[in-house]
C-alpha cells in the first residue's frame, strides 16, 4: 500500500474543506514529498485551464506519482452531476468528466473518483436511476478506453441517496458491468453507514481500488474513534494493494493537517500492514 494526499490544482480558486497543505502548487507537492506521501490525489475543477505538462512537471520535480484524480470540485464549486433535473447539465457534467480522464491520461494518473460528482436521484426527477447507471458505464467504457479505471465512492446518507454502503456499491458494480467500473471506500463514511468494516472490505475486494482515509471526525488518524488498526488488517489480508489517500478537513490548518496525516498514516501502514 502506498500513501496519497488530496490537494486541488491551481485553477480552483475556493479553498475544498478536505484539500491539504497550502501554497503555491509546487510548494504543497513539496510539502506532502517532504511528509513522506508517495503519490498526489488531484482535485481536478477544469482541466481546460490547466497544463498538463506543467503539472506532470511539478509533481515529478516533488518525486511524487499522480495517484488519482477527484471529481468533487465538480459539484462543490460548478454544480455539475452525472444526473441532474436540467439535461444540460447532465450533458456538460459528461463532457467534463470525459475531460477529466483526458487530463488524467496525460498526468499519468491512473484512477478517476466519483463522489458527489454523480448527483442526487431525488432531486434529477424520472428515470434518474437508469440515467445514472447508464452514465457511468458510459463514463467507464470512456476512461477505459484509455487504460483508466474509475471508482464511485459510496458516501454517507447525508451526503448521497444512492451507494451510501459497500454493498450497495458492489451491487451497482455489477449492475454497470464494466471492467473498468469498480470502488473506493472512504473511511469517515464507512464509520457512518457499515454495520462491519471487515465485511465491508471483503463485499468490494475485487473491485477496491482506492481508499481515503479520515477518522470518524475527519481529522488525521488517532484524533477520532475509528478502528483504523481492524480496517488496515482487513484490508491486507484481502490483498488490497491500492493507495492510502488521506482526505480529510485542513484543520487546524491545511499543512498541520497534512503533516499529522502522513505521520499518524505511516504509524498505522508500519503496525499494520506488511506495506509500511
Ligand atoms: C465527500 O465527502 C468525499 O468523501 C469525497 O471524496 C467525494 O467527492
Ligand atoms: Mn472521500
Amino acid at each position: 500500500m502506498k500513501l496519497a494526499v488530496t490537494m486541488t490544482t491551481p485553477e480552483v480558486a475556493q479553498p475544498v474543506p478536505v484539500a491539504l497543505f497550502a501554497g503555491p502548487f509546487a510548494e504543497r507537492l513539496q510539502k506532502a514529498a517532504a511528509c513522506g506521501y508517495h503519490g498526489v490525489e488531484l482535485m481536478v475543477r477544469e482541466p481546460a485551464e490547466l497544463d498538463a505538462s506543467a503539472i506532470v512537471g511539478a509533481i515529478r520535480d516533488a518525486g511524487l506519482e499522480a495517484a488519482a484524480i477527484g471529481t468533487g470540485a465538480q459539484f462543490l464549486v460548478d454544480r455539475l452531476t452525472l444526473v441532474s433535473a436540467d439535461a444540460a447539465v447532465e450533458q456538460r457534467a459528461f463532457a467534463r468528466f470525459c475531460a477529466l480522464a483526458d487530463f488524467a491520461s496525460a498526468v499519468g494518473a491512473p484512477l478517476v473518483t466519483i463522489g458527489s460528482f454523480r448527483g442526487r436521484l431525488k432531486e434529477a426527477g424520472e428515470g434518474a436511476r437508469e440515467r445514472l447507471v447508464e452514465r457511468l458505464r458510459a463514463c467507464a467504457e470512456y476512461a477505459g478506453g484509455k487504460g483508466l479505471r474509475v471508482a464511485l465512492e459510496p458516501l454517507n446518507r447525508y451526503e448521497a441517496d444512492f451507494v451510501n454502503t459497500a454493498a450497495q456499491g458492489m451491487a451497482l458494480v455489477r449492475e454497470v458491468e464494466h471492467p473498468a467500473f469498480g470502488l473506493l471506500l472512504d473511511t469517515f463514511h464507512m464509520n457512518i453507514e457499515e454495520a462491519s468494516l471487515r465485511r465491508a472490505v471483503y463485499t468490494v475486494a475485487p473491485r477496491l481500488w482506492h481508499i481515503h482515509l479520515g477518522d470518524s471526525n475527519r481529522r488525521p488518524p488517532g484524533k477520532g474513534h475509528f478502528p483504523f488498526g481492524r480496517f488496515l488488517r482487513a484490508l491486507s489480508e484481502a490483498g488490497y494493494q491500492g493507495y492510502l489517500s488521506a482526505e480529510l478537513l485542513a484543520l487546524p490548518d491545511p499543512d498541520t493537517a497534512g503533516v499529522q496525516a502522513a505521520r499518524a498514516v505511516r504509524r498505522l501502514m508500519r503496525r499494520y500492514t506488511d506495506t509500511g
